[in-house]
């Protein structure tokens, strides 16, 4: 009996010790891009210093879930078809939650576990300004190129004729009130997916390399908003034209919108959130 009751209390204590947690919180530091409409990036010049911090709870020494913000500027200089185009540098605020799989077991401060390489992936959102800058547009005359655009053989089933991109045509740029520049507030949502490897550096402190893409659901981080799209005068059954357009775009949901990257080092700090730590099981 008295066996008994020793290897039921081994059971329990063994078993409160597994489903023990950890939680650790991390500062992150390093540089950010984007990529969107642009070609050519220049990517010397489109790096910007990017910072963040997160906290990270542990499961078990497989799977960790994420909260991470980082912030920081983001600019590009490339090209739009054979034009200069840039934009920014402006600030990126991203809020990502996210899975963290280790392909290795790892509990940071366990010298059991030195060391995991791991995936990220979940759900975000970006905060960023759109500047939508008419006569900075309007200079770039490929932005407006639609007979380039209709003649290229990836485009030929665009048959429809007359096309207009929608800022070369006064009339459009009238009626959509269009000549007016501004700026204004974006809020996307995003998925997030990276990939890393992160070390213990003793008992309570670790740090990690890691990159990171967010993929937006929103095309204006490089403040070229679906530059493809164009309008087609509206006709009636006869063929004879009728006031108004409509308008054909590329974007949806998953396809043509903007990206951002990110690659940063973090140090990372363990919290206990149980005082009855029992080390020996903990990684296992
Ligand atoms: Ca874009
Ligand atoms: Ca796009």
């Amino acid at each position: 009996m008295k066996k008994l009751l020793i290897a039921v209390s081994l059971f329990v204590i063994i078993n409160g010790a597994k489903a023990q947690k950890t939680a650790d919180v991390g500062i992150w530091g390093g540089t950010g891009t984007s990529f969107g409409d642009m070609t050519q990036s220049n990517l010397g010049r489109s790096l910007k210093f990017n910072y963040g911090a997160f906290v990270r709870y542990n499961f078990n020494p497989r799977v960790a879930a994420r909260l991470q913000v980082i912030n920081g500027s983001i600019q590009g200089e490339g090209m739009f078809d054979s034009q200069d185009w840039s934009f920014g540098p402006k600030n990126v605020t991203s809020l990502s939650l996210m899975a963290e799989i280790n392909f290795f077991k790892y509990f940071l401060g366990k010298k059991e576990t030195p060391f995991s390489t791991y995936l990220l992936g979940g759900i975000g959102m970006g905060m960023y300004p759109y500047d939508y800058n008419y006569p900075k547009l309007t200079s770039n005359t490929n932005y407006y190129d639609i007979r380039t655009f209709l003649s290229s053989s990836d485009y030929s089933y665009v048959s429809l004729n007359p096309t207009v991109n929608y800022l070369a045509d006064p009339a459009v740029v009238a009626a959509e009130g269009l000549d007016e520049s501004y700026s204004e507030n974006v809020i996307a949502m995003h998925i997030p997916f990276g990939f890393g490897v992160k070390f213990n550096l003793g008992e309570k402190v670790g740090v990690g390399l890691e990159f990171i893409i967010n993929r937006y659901f929103d095309d204006r981080i490089d403040d070229l908003d679906d530059p493809r799209k164009f309008y087609t005068p509206l006709v009636d059954a006869n063929g004879t034209p009728v006031p108004g357009y409509s308008m054909t775009t590329f974007n949806d949901k998953w396809h043509n919108n903007d990206y951002t990257a990110y690659l940063g080092l973090h140090l990372t700090y363990k919290i206990n959130l149980s005082k009855k730590a029992c080390p020996v099981y903990e990684y296992e």
